[in-house]
């Protein structure tokens, strides 16, 4: 298809239902199928952890926005990242990762793969000779985040393929920050992206889930092998919510990026704070990066301030119509402490994050209540 990102977001594997014209997919709330004779299947469908009408939908729909061929939809972004590892790796593999990635990412590997023979160096992505000095023959993915959560990290992604290609080795990229609308990671030359769809393609922190896309059938049809025998797949209720949030994703992200741009100007005029963290900036280390691979530079800002910790956890418990929580990526702002919230499990290791950080997930109220939220929560 050579359709625009909207019209994909809301027509792929979104055909009108063949029997009543419902535009919307229903949720086929089934685990198993009538067949028509052993073996005679109606549409291929045969037990939902395998298939679901309502999941393949999204999984059309999250390869077609991204720009691969094969979609995977999950129980979380956690359960796709597992997906992923163990059908790629074995155990005596080594991954690189970024060194300032997800807590919850980072506890994956840290906790849960390297009891299992996985192992894995945490690299400053955007040093590329140092990507390539933790490169070993054991190397079997170069894991990026980016922008990353929630140091808002910038690395770049054609370069990091390359050299991924060059040793023999795959290109992930957790493609949760930005969103497939403002990166295309794929078309970048990595070879799988994964999401926390939870964030800004479900859009309305109301679902869990997960997808990944590949870009190669061969390595897309491995990891459906693995979604299917490991069984973390998304049920067709999350899928459906999931497809629906997909749907507005542009708007969405236009409106979370205006916004975000606005709470940039007033946090850099602030003087309680130290420094602003969003790729916009043109100071900000990777903003030529992130100008060349993506559309815009995302709702996502976090900032550290003076007074250290104390204050980072004052400020968060001041703010009203930015609620204290974690997650990301919904139409309502949050604002959470990612030293003693979101990466309190990267507390101690090479990730750990500065206690006098504060994160934004931008939303998409009107801008000005935003900005007063925060100038009461500034105090
Ligand atoms: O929460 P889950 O759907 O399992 O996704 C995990 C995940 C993966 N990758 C990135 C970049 C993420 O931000 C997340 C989840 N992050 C949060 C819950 C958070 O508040 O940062």
């Amino acid at each position: 298809m050579n359709e625009g990102f909207e019209t994909l977001a809301i027509h792929a594997g979104q055909e009108a239902d063949p029997q009543t014209g419902a535009v919307v997919p229903p949720i086929y709330a089934v685990s198993t199928y009538k067949q028509d004779g052993v073996g005679g299947l109606r549409s291929g469908y045969e037990y939902s952890r395998s298939a679901n009408p309502t999941r393949t939908a999204l999984e059309e729909a999250m390869a077609a926005v991204e720009g691969g061929v094969r979609g995977l939809a999950f129980a979380s972004g956690l359960a796709a990242e597992d997906a992923l590892l163990r059908a790629v790796c074995k155990p005596g593999d080594h991954v690189i990762i970024p060194n300032d990635a997800y807590g919850g990412t980072y506890r994956l590997f840290a906790k849960v793969n390297e009891r299992w023979g996985l192992h894995y160096d945490p690299v400053a992505l955007d040093d590329l000779s140092a990507v390539a000095a933790a490169i070993t023959q054991k190397t079997k993915i170069v894991w990026v985040e980016t922008p990353t959560n929630p140091l808002l990290g910038v690395s770049d992604i054609a370069a990091l393929a390359e050299l991924a290609h060059d040793c023999g080795a795959l290109l992930v990229v957790d493609n949760t920050f930005a969103s497939p609308y403002l990166q295309q990671p794929l078309a970048l030359g990595a070879d799988i992206v994964v999401h926390s769809t939870t964030k800004y393609v479900g859009g309305h922190s109301d679902v869990v889930g997960g997808a990944l896309v590949a870009k190669d059938p061969e390595l897309g049809e491995r990891l459906a092998y693995h979604q299917n025998a490991m069984g973390a797949v998304a049920g067709p209720f999350d899928a459906w919510l999931t497809l629906r949030g997909l749907k507005t994703l542009a708007v969405r992200m236009d409106r979370h990026c205006d916004n975000a741009e606005r709470v940039v100007d007033l946090l850099l005029a602030h003087p309680k704070v130290t420094s602003v963290l969003y790729p916009g900036l043109p100071e900000h280390p990777g903003h030529e990066v992130a100008a060349k691979q993506m559309k815009r530079f995302g709702g996502m800002v976090s900032f550290r301030v003076a007074g250290g910790e104390a204050e980072a956890v004052e400020i968060c418990n001041r703010a009203k119509l930015f609620t204290l929580g974690e997650s990301l990526g919904g139409v309502e702002s949050l604002i959470e402490h990612p030293g003693r919230m979101t990466h309190a499990s990267a507390a101690g290791s090479p990730l750990e994050v500065p206690g006098d950080l504060v994160r934004l997930s931008v939303g998409i109220e009107t801008v000005d209540d935003l900005l007063a939220d925060l100038t009461q929560a500034l105090g």
